[in-house]
């Protein structure tokens, strides 16, 4: 009996425990990227260094917002794509070969974590530590931030030191293993040079291997850098490379180069990520997919509440508050929201006109869901019905973006979307008399019509042709702000469409076709009853 009771009792407490940890688990998120996806593409981009390098990541730096207020944290995404890791004041190490620690141990990775720290964890929130990362991220060698000054590897020894150029936007602060602290051993063990400039260096390397066939390629790119920084023209190299006149007085400079004088490598990795980032993983497509949906249903649902008395605060607060309903944590990007001339601003994110009116809304938004980001603009008429100009426009940039879809598929370039788009519009803005003929120079669609998207919204890419598995816009516009050469009633009118697309085999699917994008469509979907009628809160105008 006593024992029967003690059974009992003991199966009991176990299954409430087990109960208890189960159901704390399930209050949050699980569809987080898992700790195999971050080491496969760890072993990917190893793949990809030669031997006897090693690539260096760090984190994002955290970002003052005023006095002691920070920007919410946002994990650099490349080095979220390789670890997981949602914190700040962290560097990885991803070796090409196998290392031995002086204790004898093999590793090809090392992650430099912050460290446990329960005064600061009572302001700021849970740590991962060394225990978590090991146990959550599946990293084997993990120290925190302040061994990373004693660990042994000797960054000059390798054939090739990668890493991302350091901006100037680090704080210090009294830790010392802060991202300052973790940037400034970094320097100190990979003899980083006082006068270190990776753009010069990339210029010197594009001489180094120019041949006639790339110099102007190699000159379009000097002058791009020099309008950034024109004291690169003074480079004595540079200079003679600008001013030799023929191929013979080219190769003379070419020859002259010296050759690096460190292992220090600032420019390759860009490149490196984007091969490894622009074509996705099934479980990167389902998040993205995820993001896409809920950015369309904010769309769906502003069509139905918008009246032309509402602000473009309030539509943004519509998108957003659809966004955190499905649980997006955050947007990929500022919202944009532009009744009419303001949607002529192609990154219009003030958003503070009080009322729309009977103008055209254009709304750019995209739910950020586990990392990965939507980007999906829809372009509606505050009334509900488009005006005669405002649907000429709209139908235009419709048939553009249908045109540009039929090219979507494996082996096309991806500019091929922009330069059938521009096609498309500058053929129907001279049909339309706002152009005088399709050759006429204008700035009606000033931007490209495809980008990448995924952890960033302008994701990293190669931006060659499309390939299976790529997730990228497809977002012609026209944009007439008031004082354009063409006849006023073309002016305020700003539309883009911008859908989301995940390239096949074949073709491609469209991710964000469940919000509406024929004017016709809209106009019927606009008319649907909506939640937000309903929703009635307190007059406060006359309190004092
Ligand atoms: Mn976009």
């Amino acid at each position: 009996m006593h024992t029967k009771y003690s059974k009992t009792l003991f199966l009991f407490l176990f299954l409430l425990t087990h109960q208890l940890t189960f159901a704390q688990d399930n209050d949050y998120p699980q569809d987080y990227l898992d700790k195999e996806f971050h080491k496969a593409r760890r072993d990917a981009l190893r793949t990809m260094l030669p031997p006897n390098s090693v690539a260096v990541f760090f984190a994002n730096a955290v970002r003052n917002r005023a006095n002691d207020v920070e920007y919410v944290y946002h994990q650099d995404p490349d080095f979220y794509y390789l670890t997981g890791y949602l914190e700040p004041h962290a560097v990885l190490l991803i070796y090409a070969d196998m290392q031995s620690s002086p204790e004898g141990n093999s590793f090809n990775e090392a992650i430099f974590i912050q460290k446990k720290n329960a005064k600061a964890e009572m302001w700021t929130g849970k740590r991962l530590g060394i225990k978590g990362v090991k146990e959550q991220l599946g990293f084997d060698v993990v120290f925190n931030g302040e061994d990373f000054e004693s660990f042994k590897t000797e960054l000059t020894e390798f054939n090739r030191v990668f890493f991302f150029n350091f901006k100037n936007d680090v704080r210090d602060t009294p830790d010392n293993a802060d991202l300052f602290s973790l940037i400034e051993t970094f320097k100190a063990k990979a003899e980083y040079p006082a006068d270190f400039d990776p753009v010069k260096e990339q210029i010197y390397q594009m001489i180094r291997e120019d041949d006639l066939a790339s110099a102007q390629q190699t000159t379009q790119y000097i002058s791009y850098q020099a309008r950034i920084k024109p004291s690169l023209l003074n480079d004595e190299y540079i200079k003679a490379f600008i001013e030799a006149k023929n191929e013979e007085a080219k190769q003379l400079v070419k020859a002259s180069i010296p050759p690096p004088s460190h292992n220090l490598d600032a420019n390759a990795l860009s490149s490196i990520m984007a091969t490894l980032r622009e074509v996705k993983t099934p479980a990167e497509i389902d998040l993205l997919r995820k993001a896409v949906d809920i950015s369309c249903v904010g769309q769906v649902e502003v069509m139905k509440a918008m009246y032309e008395e509402m602000s473009e605060t309030e539509i943004q607060g519509i998108h957003e508050f659809v966004f955190k309903k499905y649980g997006a944590e955050y947007e990929g990007y500022p919202s944009i929201v532009g009744a009419g001339a303001n949607g002529c601003v192609l990154h219009y994110i003030t958003n503070n006109k009080m009322r729309v009116g009977n103008d055209l809304v254009l709304m750019d938004l995209g739910a950020e869901y586990r990392g990965y980001t939507a980007d999906v603009t829809r372009t509606i008429p505050a009334n509900g019905k488009f005006t005669t100009e405002q649907k000429a426009i709209y139908d235009l940039v419709y048939e553009a973006q249908e045109a540009s879809f039929n090219y979507c598929k494996p082996g096309q370039p991806i500019y091929i979307t922009t330069k059938i788009s521009r096609e498309v519009i500058n053929k129907g803005l001279a049909a339309l008399g706002i152009i005088e003929s399709p050759e006429t120079t204008h700035n009606y669609f000033p931007h490209g019509v495809s980008h990448h998207i995924g952890l960033d919204v302008h994701d990293r890419g190669n931006y060659e042709n499309f390939e299976p598995n790529m997730v990228l816009t497809v977002e012609p516009g026209i944009y007439i702000p008031p004082g354009s050469p063409c006849d006023e009633k073309w002016w305020g009118i700003g539309v883009r469409i911008e859908d989301d697309i995940l390239i096949t085999e074949k073709g491609y699917e469209l991710l964000s076709d469940y919000a509406p994008r024929k004017s016709d469509e809209i106009e019927k979907m606009m008319k649907q009853e909506s939640i937000f009628s309903k929703l009635a809160l307190p007059n406060i105008d006359n309190r004092k």
